[in-house]
């Protein structure tokens, strides 16, 4: 769909409106704004699925949504990972690496929130399948996952060139 992916990008975990585990269920761990506006206009607005690891520990499946949350009608772009594992607790401030690896679908409005849950919850049974795919499951053995974790303030480009430039 999209030459930039697979897209590999990582930022510290940030307080959103604390709305995911509240009100959906489905907590999504937020990244900040610079990581936001660091991706490429080819990224576009939508859901996808990929790989991620929080703070060099195991990865998981993820899925991710990219946008202003229409049912929400939010004012600020946002860069959302839920990952496919039960945690143990909260992990904000902790360093997520993400692998977008495909695109789902785009974000739309709903008419209830049962709705916006329902739809969430295929994205995820999609993405399970998607990632069990041997051209996609690769990624997660991407060594852009086994080294290092950059400062977020060296970070100046998130395509990722197999190298840890620290
Ligand atoms: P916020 O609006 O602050 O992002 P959420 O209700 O979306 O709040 O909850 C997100 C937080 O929940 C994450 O920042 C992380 O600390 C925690 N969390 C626990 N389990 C998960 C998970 N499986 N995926 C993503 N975040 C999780
Ligand atoms: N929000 C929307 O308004 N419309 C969507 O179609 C939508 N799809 C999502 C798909 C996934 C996989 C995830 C993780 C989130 C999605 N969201 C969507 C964002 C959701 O509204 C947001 O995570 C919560 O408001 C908590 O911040
Ligand atoms: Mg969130």
């Amino acid at each position: 769909m999209c030459d930039k992916l697979p897209y590999f990008t990582e930022g510290q975990v940030v307080k959103g409106f604390g709305r995911g585990s509240k009100e959906l269920g489905i907590p999504t761990a937020n990244f900040p704004l610079d990581v936001v506006q660091r991706l490429p206009e080819e990224i576009v607005g939508g859901v996808y699925y990929g790989w991620a690891s929080v703070d060099d520990g195991p990865i998981f499946k993820m899925v991710m949504s990219i946008g202003w949350n229409p049912y929400y009608k939010n004012t600020v772009k946002s860069m959302e990972t839920h990952i496919i594992h039960k945690f143990k607790e909260d992990f904000y401030g902790s360093n997520l690496k993400v692998c977008m690896c495909g695109y789902l679908r785009t974000m739309r409005s709903f008419d209830s929130l049962d709705e916006l849950i329902k739809a969430i919850e295929k994205d995820i049974s999609d993405a399970e399948l998607c990632l069990d795919k041997p051209e996609v499951r690769k990624y997660k053995d991407d060594n852009f996952f086994s080294t290092c974790t950059q400062p977020s303030s060296s970070l100046s480009s998130s395509s990722h060139n197999g190298a840890c430039t620290i």
